[in-house]
């Protein structure tokens, strides 16, 4: 961590770290060459898909990215959320009655999408363990969500709600390791209690 900042303190000095100076070896008149001075002796952006050092090893999985914060946060998700709707009495004199949908998606990292307000966007395809709600149910419909990483132990979750991207809630882990949201809302059907949606996302960091 000491240093990248060097680096970066003496990248910023000299307006870019350690570059060729442009001429060919023809019009080079400096005793020596550039070679391997090109080359960072350390991983510069642990983000970028970049192997700046040449060693082998890519942005996180270099040992020069130890401790930078990014390098905290999971590439992959186990998600899982279950749906429940519970019918009132009047709901089910209207012939309602009470389902469930419970589904689960592996998330990956997705680089293409961005969030406001996210530090990452996560996509999987869902797998839908059991559904015997009705098809007017709203159930979720994009397997994309976004994160703000708070602390380890509390996240910010986004959704797309309408297109746009909004605050599902703050993820907590209970010490198991997994994350959840748990929403229980009111069915306000016309005035009348429609009874209630209970919504519990889980989110388990893999990798
Ligand atoms: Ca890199
Ligand atoms: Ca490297």
């Amino acid at each position: 961590m000491e240093r990248l900042l060097l680096l970066s303190l003496l990248s910023a000095c000299s307006g870019g770290i350690a570059t060729g100076d442009g001429k060919t070896d023809t019009e080079d008149t400096e005793d020596t060459e550039d070679t391997e001075d090109d080359v960072p002796e350390v991983e510069t952006e642990c983000d970028d898909q970049i192997d700046e050092d040449g060693d082998g090893l890519l942005d996180c999985d270099d040992d020069d990215c130890d401790g930078v914060e990014l390098c905290l946060w999971p590439t992959e998700i186990a998600f899982e959320t279950l749906i429940q709707y519970e019918a009132s009495f009047l709901a089910s004199l209207a012939g309602y009655s009470d389902c469930a949908v419970h589904l689960t998606a592996p998330l990956v990292r997705d680089r293409e999408d961005s969030c406001p307000g996210c530090d990452r966007v996560y996509r999987g395809e869902f797998n839908f363990l059991s559904d015997d709600c009705p098809d007017d149910f709203a159930r979720p419909s994009d397997g994309g969500y976004g994160v703000r990483f708070d602390t380890p132990t509390s996240w910010e979750v986004f959704g797309r709600v309408e297109g746009e991207w909004t605050s599902l809630g703050i993820a907590e882990d209970d010490g198991s390791g997994t994350l959840q949201i748990a929403n229980i809302v009111p069915v306000d059907a016309s005035g009348v209690d429609g009874g209630t949606i209970s919504t519990f996302f889980s989110f388990t960091p893999v990798d």
